[in-house]
């Protein structure tokens, strides 16, 4: 895991975008994302289970598993949203960047690996892309129904009761 601030400049979403601005897990921590590294599902099961989830499934995001709707999902999980649920996601295999909304309201870039598990609260703006390699392997994990409607922040949130209560305890 590596995490900094996003540059903001042209070219392709995969691409590392690193301004070379650091941001510790401590920052992460203030703004509700939480960062484990576990080499072992015994460990996710305990923490899945500790927080409440119920089910999971496994996604991999790669034009060798999508084709040709690839490049169509990957963009569309670069739209700025948020979900009404907690987001945690374990990645098994390849890499890929989590963009999270900091308190200024930039993006603070996450690089996760093999191994590297997130954990983002409801009402967060994130975004999700792969890298330059195209290959992800990861767990998604939730807690009754899959509930990862994104809903998109070009829609006006503010009222959104989930994002009231996120913005009212780590915003506020
Ligand atoms: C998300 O939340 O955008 C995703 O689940 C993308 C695939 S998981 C790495
Ligand atoms: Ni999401």
């Amino acid at each position: 895991m590596k995490a900094y601030l996003y540059d903001n400049l042209d070219g392709d979403q995969r691409l590392p975008h690193d301004s070379g601005k650091a941001v510790d897990v401590e920052e992460l921590r203030k703004l509700g994302v939480h960062y484990y590294r576990i080499d072992n599902i015994e460990g996710v099961n305990k923490l899945a289970a500790e927080r409440g989830y119920r089910n999971r499934d496994e996604i991999t995001v790669s034009p060798a598993k999508m084709g040709d709707v690839y490049e169509a999902k990957v963009k569309s999980f670069f739209d700025e949203h948020l979900h009404e649920d907690e987001e945690i996601r374990y990645i098994r295999d390849g890499a890929g960047y989590f963009d999270v909304r900091n308190k200024g309201d930039q993006w603070v870039r996450v690089q996760l690996d093999k191994d590297d598990l997130l954990i983002l609260p409801a009402g967060i703006y994130h975004r999700f892309t792969t890298d330059e390699t195209n290959y992800i392997q990861a767990m998604r994990l939730f807690k009754e129904e899959p509930k990862w409607t994104p809903l998109n922040r070009s829609g006006d949130l503010d009222g959104n009761p989930y994002r009231k209560e996120y913005v009212s305890h780590f915003l506020g």
